[in-house]
Formats: structure tokens, C-alpha cells, sequence
């Protein structure tokens, strides 16, 4: 009885245990099928690292991707073709820009963590400036939003929605990638999500789930952790540590998206866990269009002698609408005001966001079906988007 029933454990813990097994080599494959083997950047003016080729020298500072390898391909990013050039390495031109994400879902906390290059605050082992704690700009600063130098580490737990459009058929499935994604500290066993939706949030395609661990790392860098919030601006056991660098790239038909489903894309939305440290997520220039085109303060690079940088788009949603519509603006200033006009230019309501918000709720309950404008009035500037009431 007692052998029995022992055998039963056993039995059943090894069934989980190979359940547990499959799995984890299910979301391995996913994984290593995604993963870049190679990159090169400009650190130091030519710095070229990957797979059973680390390079020994670690950057401390400010660098922009210039290529990544992926499926036996070198594709280039387009921030300096000619480095590749000069260094004799073969590569496929490509064009990649850091998405904007101006604006991150979850709220910071304790664990978030601004990486700097170890020397980018200008002290080689220790403390410079506090850094800004405006956390969106670190993820697309540098030329074409690419510095691998800045990241935010334990990006907060939250959904992001990154409006796209205009996306190109022929460029689904060709093999060459449309996202990609980085990850410069320790990755965790939890995953990010990464998904299309349509205008109304709803899922287009499949989610691809990505477990970080279980990429291998291409490189090393240097780097100083500085708090996101609180007092202190830079912990002890935070400073001039060594982080790994990994990225993966997909092509998006490796999320569901194919020529029957593909004009009901509205926005790729990332799901973070909370552990996620991203210096960059980039897309394909040839594929997609990407709403807010970086703006020339986002394609500088940050430095500590830089203001703190500004959210400069509008975004709206749901889009359609039916009972009420977010937006998100620059954050707001008291002389700040929001308007809806209907097709015909006639205002139909106005809002006055409250100081210091970068989203505000408005009703559109009650509005007639059709197409208006909402307009964000800032600073002499006028932000303007389209808004469909259903
Ligand atoms: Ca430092
Ligand atoms: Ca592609
Ligand atoms: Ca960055």
C-alpha cells in the first residue's frame, strides 16, 4: 500500500515534470528561433559582439546599434551603413527606428531603474547628476531612437499601445524582421507579450510570449542603475556593474498577421511583467508606420545638460469611440485646453486637462455618430487627431 502509493507520487510528479519540461522547451524554441546572434554598434567608434564571439570590451557610454544578425543575416539599421562597409562585413541594408514609446503604462516604483553607460554621467565608478526620471525618452534616444547605452530597467508591470499603420503585405513573411527588441540587464523567468490589436484594443493574430533567460546574451556592457523614484539617486552595488545585452527580432507573421487580417491593425501593445530592461524596441521602416514620428529631441541624444525631454504627441483611444475616449498628451500646463470639432470645423466641446496629467478621460457619450478632430492646444502648439464616434 504504502509502495503504492509512494509509486503514484513519483509517477505524478514525473508526469509534471516532464509537462514542465516540454513546456519550457515549447517557449525555448519560440525563444531561440527569435534570438540575434551577432550586433555591432559605434561604441568607441566600431564595436562588434556575439554569439561564441563575445567581445571582451564592455561599453560604458552612449552607442547605437548599426547592425544585427538574425537568422544567418547581418541586417543593417541605416545609423552608419559605411562602418559596416569599412569593416568588410557583408550585410543587408535595412532601415529601424526605436518605437516611441513616450508614454509607459505601469507607474514606476522602487524597482525601476534608469541604466546609463557607466561613464555617461561622466564619473567612471560612482555618481554624476541624477539623471531624468522621465522615463519614455530612454527608450528611444540617439539616432533613430537606437542608443544601447540607456535603458530603463524593471520597466513598470503594464500594457503600452504603440499606434501603427500604413503596414506593407509584402513585407509579411519575407523573412526579414519587423520588430526588434532588446533586453540589457537580468532577465527574469516571467515574459513579456507582444501582440496587434485593432482600433479597439482587441487582439488581431497571435500573441508571441518572450521568456528573456532563455536567449544567450551577445555582449557585455557597463553600467550604473540610477532610481527611478524616491530619494536616493543611485544605490551602492548599482554602480559600474556588468550587465548582459540580448535581443530577438520576429518577422510578424510570426504574430498572426496575414493579408486577410492585416487592415484591421491599429496597434502593437506590449504587455510587461515588471522585469523587463529595454533600451530600444525597434520596428522595420520598410513595414510599417509608425504614428509620432520621433522628434528631433528624441533623436538626441540625452545627456545630464539636456532638460527633461517632453511628451510630444497626441494619441487617442479606443478609436472608434462609443461612451468615453483616453487621450494622451504632453503633460499638461494650466493654459493647456482640449477641443473636439465636428467634420464641418464647428467646435462641438472643450476640455481643460488638469495640470501635471499626461491622460484625460472625456465623454463622448451622447456625441452623433461620424468623424471629428479632437485638438490638445499647448505652448502655441497644436497636437490634432482624428476621432471616430460610432
Ligand atoms: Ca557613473
Ligand atoms: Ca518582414
Ligand atoms: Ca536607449
Amino acid at each position: 500500500m504504502y509502495r503504492k502509493s509512494h509509486f503514484k507520487v513519483l509517477s505524478a510528479n514525473r508526469m509534471f515534470r516532464t509537462a514542465m519540461m516540454i513546456l519550457f522547451a515549447f517557449i525555448s524554441a519560440i525563444a531561440n528561433g527569435q534570438a540575434v546572434t551577432e550586433i555591432v554598434t559605434n561604441y568607441n567608434g566600431y564595436w562588434r559582439t556575439g554569439h561564441g564571439n563575445i567581445s571582451p570590451v564592455k561599453p560604458d557610454n552612449h552607442h547605437e546599434l548599426i547592425s544585427f544578425s538574425y537568422n544567418g543575416t547581418r541586417y543593417s539599421t541605416g545609423v552608419n551603413d559605411a562602418l559596416l562597409s569599412s569593416n568588410g562585413l557583408a550585410f543587408t541594408p535595412g532601415l529601424y527606428n526605436a518605437l516611441p514609446m513616450t508614454t509607459i503604462g505601469g507607474a514606476a516604483n522602487g524597482n525601476t531603474k534608469i541604466g546609463l553607460g557607466a561613464l555617461v554621467d561622466g564619473v567612471a565608478n560612482g555618481a554624476g547628476p541624477a539623471p531624468a526620471r522621465t522615463l519614455g525618452p530612454y527608450l528611444n534616444d540617439g539616432i533613430n531612437g537606437l542608443d544601447m547605452g540607456t535603458c530603463v530597467a524593471n520597466l513598470p508591470a503594464g500594457t503600452m499601445f504603440l499606434s501603427v499603420s500604413n503596414i506593407q503585405a509584402a513585407k509579411i513573411g519575407d523573412g526579414i524582421p519587423d520588430i526588434l527588441v532588446t533586453q540589457i540587464a537580468d532577465p527574469s523567468t516571467s515574459y513579456d507579450s507582444y501582440e496587434f490589436t485593432d482600433i479597439n484594443g482587441t487582439r488581431v493574430g497571435s500573441p508571441l510570449n518572450v521568456v528573456l533567460n532563455t536567449i544567450s546574451p551577445v555582449g557585455q556592457w557597463m553600467a550604473d542603475f540610477y532610481e527611478a523614484t524616491g530619494a536616493t539617486i543611485l544605490s551602492s552595488g548599482y554602480t559600474q556593474t556588468q550587465r548582459d545585452i540580448r535581443l530577438w527580432a520576429a518577422d510578424f507573421t510570426t504574430f498572426g498577421i496575414n493579408a486577410s487580417n492585416i487592415s484591421n491593425v491599429a496597434y502593437f501593445k506590449i504587455t510587461l511583467s515588471g522585469t523587463s530592461d529595454i533600451a530600444f524596441v525597434a520596428y522595420n521602416s520598410a513595414t510599417i508606420t509608425v504614428q509620432a514620428v520621433l522628434s528631433m529631441r528624441a533623436r538626441q541624444r540625452l545627456s545630464r545638460t539636456l532638460p527633461a525631454p517632453v511628451v510630444t504627441d497626441l494619441s487617442v483611444f479606443p478609436n472608434p469611440a462609443t461612451d468615453v475616449v483616453n487621450l494622451t498628451h504632453p503633460t499638461a500646463n494650466a493654459a493647456d485646453a482640449i477641443f473636439i470639432f465636428s467634420v464641418n470645423g464647428s467646435q462641438v466641446s472643450k476640455y481643460v486637462p488638469e495640470v501635471g496629467a499626461t491622460q484625460t478621460k472625456i465623454p463622448v457619450k451622447g456625441l452623433p455618430p461620424g468623424v471629428y478632430q479632437v485638438l490638445y492646444t499647448c505652448n502655441q502648439r497644436r497636437l490634432m487627431q482624428k476621432l471616430v464616434i460610432k
